[in-house]
């Protein structure tokens, strides 16, 4: 499998999601959060069957990229496994779900074999430096401004349209001023 990515890229998925980590710990606190179930992030949730997928967003990419990452949470608060298997994205060709692992030294990207599974009663997060879906073969550069709209495809719950929110090039985490409802 050849993947066409640049150097700028990878370092920027490579990026320590750290401080993403600690603004979705700290930020929109007013409800603190049942005890292992992480923090809303902000942004719009989108439901399918037993899943709530909860601020999906991706970033802007420079000109001439191939490819562009997604992320979001998705739960499950059903009583059975579900599975991402893949979607479509209106700007790129093809469509994948990736895990990222240390194989050898190295931080490497690769399709999640068989499906990502989203466990009952669990949260499973895609986030920059550990699973996201990739979009591939660009057709034109990922640019800020309306949210984007894009189809995930689920073992059980199916299609599920969602829209993702914007960020800025190589941005860590989602723009909170990008989730906020247009006046
Ligand atoms: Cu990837």
């Amino acid at each position: 499998m050849k993947l066409f990515i640049t150097a700028a890229f990878a370092a920027s998925l490579l990026a320590s999601p750290a401080p993403a980590q600690q603004m979705q710990g700290h930020q929109h606190g007013a409800t603190p959060p049942a005890p292992g179930a992480p923090a809303a992030t902000g942004g719009p949730t989108f439901k399918a069957g037993s899943l709530v997928i909860d601020t999906p967003w991706t970033r802007a990419t420079p000109k001439g990229a191939q490819v562009a990452g997604g992320f979001m949470r998705i739960t499950n608060t059903g009583a059975a496994p579900d599975k991402l298997l893949g979607g479509s994205f209106p700007l790129s060709k093809r469509f994948e779900v990736h895990e990222m692992s240390v194989i050898d030294g190295m931080m490497k990207m690769r399709p999640v074999e068989g499906g990502l599974v989203i466990p009952p009663g669990a949260t499973v997060e895609l986030k920059p430096g550990s699973y996201h879906v990739m979009m591939i073969d660009l057709t034109q550069p990922v640019e800020q401004g309306a949210p984007i709209k894009g189809v995930l495809k689920f073992e059980k719950a199916g299609e599920v349209s969602v829209d993702y929110a914007v960020a800025k090039i190589g941005a860590a985490a989602p723009d909170a001023a990008a989730n906020k409802p247009k006046p």
